[in-house]
Parts: structure tokens; sequence; C-alpha cells
């Protein structure tokens, strides 16, 4: 914070650091740091001070939360806020004096502050004398007086204060209040010289009865004449951090996230845009906010697009339904149909087995009887040849009886008669035998039943 003070400053009039800074919210307790560029030497210790109550620290502003040091104008010289610091022209040429300061009574003494005075108007800021020009003045130790057109300070008000010299005798002086010139003059007699080696803050060095009624909330040294465009931006950072004395501070605000609605309402001093940055931070969220007005009207686009599709589905969903129903109903009369099917082929297949069994046995039946036929038939032919032999060898010479050969030939007629119903049967289950060896197959079987039906008929 107080390294920051002191760059801002350095930057703001051009790299002109004061020698000496104080500020007065850094007193902590009875120590009050030198913040300039100078030596440690500079640090003031206002144990004395404040203990007599020659000094005291209060707040000030409508916060209450910066700090001032008022003085009650009774310390005698030697016990005055001594700073080492040597304004002779022979030790620093140019030197210049900026404070904050607020007269809070005049007493009936002449009041000087920052002064070396020893006599002969020595560098010094004359707060009230009355021997420069008509009445009380504000005026400069030049070494002489000189007619003063600066009038003393309004009470309680803070001021800021700039009183500046310029080269030795023959130099020029100024004071400046509230960033405008009051007045300029000649530096008129003598070098500014003293036997002491310091100022005194807040009275004349070497005389009593000159002490300050006052406070201060900021003095700095600077060991150069600061110019009047410099003194301008002294007293506009001055004036801010008065003004920070009085105002509260702006509510802590959270601009770690980007917010469209409060960025550029609560978060534009936070970033630190300037006007121009504003304006093109601004359009960029116009485009953004064009861009998210596209990307809302596609939702809406897509959540109708959507609801469309869900329609069609709903459709083909109770479409297809039915028509699951449908094929549901088909399979089960087909499942029907298959088992009536499958009934029905059992059955003619039994009744097919039951055929082939049946025909198995008549035609075994058959083979015995075309067996025993032979037999008969082989027996018959034995008889023959027993009795039939001479029949073949001779001659019917009309003599010999032709009975046997009548017998024999009835024989046969009748055995073949009596049999021919056998043989009959036989051919009819030979043709059925080698059919039903085709009808083997079940689905020939199938066909084929019908037709044997009708031949059976
Ligand atoms: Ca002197
Ligand atoms: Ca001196």
């Amino acid at each position: 914070m107080i390294i920051f003070s002191s760059l801002l400053i350095g930057l703001t009039i051009g790299q002109i650091l004061p020698i000496i800074e104080y500020e007065m919210d850094n007193i902590d307790g009875t120590s009050l740091p030198n913040t300039g560029s100078g030596a440690e030497t500079y640090d003031l210790d206002l144990s004395v001070q404040i203990s007599n109550n020659y000094a005291s620290v209060n707040t000030f502003g409508e916060q209450g939360t910066c700090q001032e040091m008022c003085f009650s104008g009774t310390a005698p010289t030697d016990s005055c806020i001594m700073i080492p610091y040597d304004t002779d022209v022979a030790d620093v040429t140019n030197l210049s004096f900026e404070l904050m300061l607020k007269q809070t009574s005049y007493s009936n003494h002449l009041e000087w502050i920052m002064s070396q005075d020893d006599g002969g108007y020595d560098r010094s800021i004359l707060m009230k004398d009355s021997r420069f020009g008509a009445g009380d003045k504000l005026s400069l130790g030049v070494g002489g007086t000189y007619t003063s057109t600066v009038d003393l300070l309004e009470l309680n008000e803070y001021t800021h204060l700039v009183a500046v010299w310029e080269g030795g005798a023959g130099g020029t002086a100024s004071v400046y209040l509230n960033g405008e010139l009051a007045q300029s003059m000649i530096i008129i007699q003598r070098e500014s010289s003293s036997r002491y080696g310091y100022f005194c803050l807040e009275q004349n060095a070497a005389h009593s009865n000159h002490q300050w009624n006052g406070c201060m909330h900021q003095v700095r040294v600077y060991d150069e004449a600061v110019d009047a465009t410099q003194v301008a931006n002294l007293y506009d950072t001055a004036t801010k951090k008065q003004d920070s004395c009085d105002t509260p501070p702006p509510p802590k605000r959270d601009c770690s996230a980007f917010n469209i609605d409060g960025f550029l309402v609560d978060c534009s001093e936070e970033f630190e845009l300037n006007e121009e940055e504003f304006d093109a931070v601004q359009k960029d969220i116009g485009v953004i906010e064009g861009r998210l007005d596209d990307v809302d009207n596609k939702i809406k686009s897509l959540e109708n697009a959507d609801k469309d599709l869900g329609v069609k589905a709903d459709e083909i969903d109770t479409r297809l339904g039915g028509r699951l129903n449908g094929i549901d109903g088909d399979i089960v009369q087909l499942r029907d149909e298959d088992k009536t099917l499958d009934t029905k082929l059992n059955d003619a297949d039994k009744r097919l087995s039951d055929r082939i069994g049946d025909n198995e046995v008549a035609h075994n039946e058959l083979k015995d009887r075309v067996s025993r036929i032979e037999s008969t038939l082989n027996a018959f032919s034995s008889a023959q040849s027993v009795f039939g032999r001479n029949d073949l060898n001779e001659v019917d010479d009309g003599t010999s009886p032709s009975g046997l050969s009548s017998m024999s030939d009835l024989l046969i007629v009748g055995l073949i008669v009596c049999n021919i119903g056998t043989i009959l049967t036989c051919i009819s289950c030979l043709f059925w035998s080698k059919r039903n060896g085709v009808k083997g197959h079940i689905y020939d079987g199938v066909v084929n039943y019908d037709e044997e039906q009708k031949l059976q008929k």
C-alpha cells in the first residue's frame, strides 16, 4: 500500500518522488514512518508530543476511517516535531512542500509551519502573519516581507497547499491552494540559511509563540521545484484520497464470474475499463446476446421437431402394435393348423404302417401256400413219372389202358381249379407288396392313400 502510493505519485508527476512523505494513516501508536524516497532518519517518534498533548492522532472523514495529526499549539520550540532535513539553499537549491491541512483556530500570535527559521524569514510557510500587507495573511518565508495577496484559510476545511522555492535569492517562490496558483513572488533578499539542520513541522524553529493550530493528514517534501501541472496532478490525487475519507467504500462485488446482466453495471470499475473499452465490451456483449437468441431459437425449433417426432413415433407404435397383434393371431392359427396336420400325418403314418404289416402277413401266408402248391405239384410230377413213363416211351397202340392218362389230366385240372383263387390272391398280394414297398414314403402314402381306398372299393 505504501509502496503503491509512492509509485502512483511518481508516475503521476513524472518520476518526481518526495524525499519525505508522511501519511498520517500510517501512524502506529507514536511512530510515523517516512514513506518517501529519503532515509529512515526521517521516520518520526511522536511519543513526546503525544504524551504532552502537543499533538494527537484523530480519525476524520464521514466514514471515520482516515487519520490526521492535530496540534494544540502549546509545544515549546525545543519540543517541536523536528524533521532532520536541512533546507538551506546551499543544501537543496529547489524545494517544494505539499500538505493537506486544515486550520482549526487562529491564535493571537504568528503561526508558522515547515520552518527552519532562525531569523531573516528563512524558508517556511507562514499560515498567519500580520507583516505581509493589511491584516493577517498567508505568506512564504522568502528572506523578507512582501505584500501577500493570499488570505487566511477558512477554518475546519482541508486545503491542498503547495509551496515552491526555485533558485536562491532572485529566484521565484510560489504558493498554490487547491491545485491553483495563489501567488508568485520574487525571492527577495538573502539565501535562506539557518543554524538548524532540521525544520519544525508545526511551528517556527527558533521563535516561540509561532505554533500552529490545525491538523494535517499528508505532508510531502520534494528536493525539486514542482511545476503548475504537477501541482494540479498532486491536488487531484490528494482530493481522491480526501474523498475516500468521506465516501463509504463500494460494497464488495463478486466480479470473478462473468455476468452479462451485472458485468457492465457493477464491474466495469473493477476491470478498470475506460470509455472506449467499455463500448467495445458492450458491443461484444450485444453480439453474444444476439447469438444466445439464435441458440434459443434453434433450441425451440429442435423442441418442436422433437414433439413432431414423438407424435409420429406414437403413430408408428400404434400401427406396428396392430400389425403385430395380427401376426400373433396368424401364428396361433398356423400353430393350430400345424397340430392338425401333425395329427393327420401321424394317423396316416400309423394306418400305412398297419397296412404294410397286414400285407407282409398276407405275403408270408401266400408264400407258404405257393410253397405247399409247389410241393403238391412236385408230388404230382413224381407220380406221373411212375405211371406215365411208358406212355411217354411207347406208341399208343390202343391196347394200353388210357384210363391212367385221363385220370392224371383230370387230377391236374382239378388242382388248378382248386388253387386258382389262391393264385389270383397271390398275384394281387404280390402287386400290393410291390406297391407298398414304394409307399414306404409317408408323403406318397398320404397321397396314395385315397387312391388305394378307391382301388379297395
Ligand atoms: Ca536565517
Ligand atoms: Ca540550516
